[in-house]
C-alpha cells in the first residue's frame, strides 16, 4: 500500500528538511536545526552526512529520531540502510549511485519509506514506481551545497518530469522562499531544502517563512 505507512499517516512532503552538517556547525546543530524545523512546521527530516563514519551517523540518527518523535516528523536516512534500520527511522532516501531500489526495498521491508532521486528524463523512465515512495527531483536550480549534484534541471523541464510521475515528488536543490512556488505549482508535492533553513542566522524564521509561501499554494 502507498503512502499510508507508519500507522496509516501519510507522508506529507510541503517542507522536506535535508540536514548538513557543515552548514549546521556539528552534530549538534544539526539536531539543534531539526528540533527548531520541526517544532515550526517542517514535515519530514532527512539526515544527509556524505563525510561521515558510521558511529558518527547512529549516534546523530538515533538523537533525531528521538527529537522528532514528540513532533510526528518523520526521519529519513540518506544512503545507509543499516543506520535506518538500527535506529527504527521512517524511510530510506537513495541516489541513482547508491544502493539499487530493489535491494534497499528487500532490506527495509514493506512499512518504510523509500525515496529516490531522479535527475532526467531517462532515469525517470526507469523508475520502478512500485518499489518506491516518492522521488526527488533536481537541482532544480544551481546549488553550492552539494559539489557532485548533476546539471541544472531548471523549472520547464521539472514540470515536464513532474508531468511524467507517478508517485509524489518533491524538488530539491537551489530552493528558496523566493523561487520555491513555481515548483509546486507544477505538480511538486512540497520541497526539498538545505541551505534555506540549515546554517541560517534564525532557522525558526526561515522555517515559517518557507511555509507561509508554500501553503499560498495548498492553502
Ligand atoms: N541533491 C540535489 S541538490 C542537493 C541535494 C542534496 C543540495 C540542495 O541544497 P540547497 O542548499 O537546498 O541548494
Ligand atoms: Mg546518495
Amino acid at each position: 500500500m502507498k503512502n499510508v505507512k507508519n500507522e496509516m499517516k501519510p507522508l506529507d512532503l510541503l517542507l522536506y528538511l535535508v540536514l548538513d552538517p557543515d552548514l549546521c556547525g556539528g552534530a549538534e546543530g544539526m539536531v539543534r536545526t531539526a528540533r527548531l524545523a520541526a517544532e515550526n512546521g517542517a514535515t519530514v527530516v532527512q539526515l544527509r552526512a556524505p563525510n561521515w563514519k558510521k558511529r558518527q551517523w547512529l549516534a546523530t540518527a538515533r538523537e533525531l529520531k528521538s527529537v522528532l518523535e514528540p513532533f510526528g516528523v518523520p526521519l529519513i536516512i540518506n544512503d545507509h540502510i543499516d543506520i535506518a534500520l538500527a535506529v527504527d527511522a521512517d524511510g530510506v532516501h537513495v541516489g541513482q549511485d547508491d544502493m539499487p531500489v530493489a535491494d534497499v526495498r528487500r532490506l527495509i521491508g514493506p512499512d518504510k519509506w523509500l525515496g529516490l532521486s531522479v535527475t532526467n528524463a531517462v532515469q525517470m523512465a526507469e523508475v520502478p514506481y512500485e518499489l518506491v515512495d516518492y522521488l526527488g527531483i533536481g537541482p532544480v536550480y544551481p546549488t553550492g551545497t552539494k559539489s557532485d549534484a548533476a546539471p541544472v534541471v531548471g523549472v520547464s523541464a521539472f514540470a515536464e518530469l513532474v508531468a511524467e510521475s507517478r508517485l509524489p515528488v518533491v524538488g530539491i536543490g537551489g530552493i528558496q522562499v523566493g523561487n520555491c512556488l513555481p515548483l509546486v505549482q507544477a505538480g511538486a508535492k512540497g520541497v526539498a531544502v538545505v541551505s534555506a533553513i540549515c546554517g541560517q542566522e534564525d532557522p525558526v524564521r526561515a522555517t515559517k517563512v518557507l511555509l507561509e509561501r508554500l501553503k499560498q499554494v495548498f492553502g
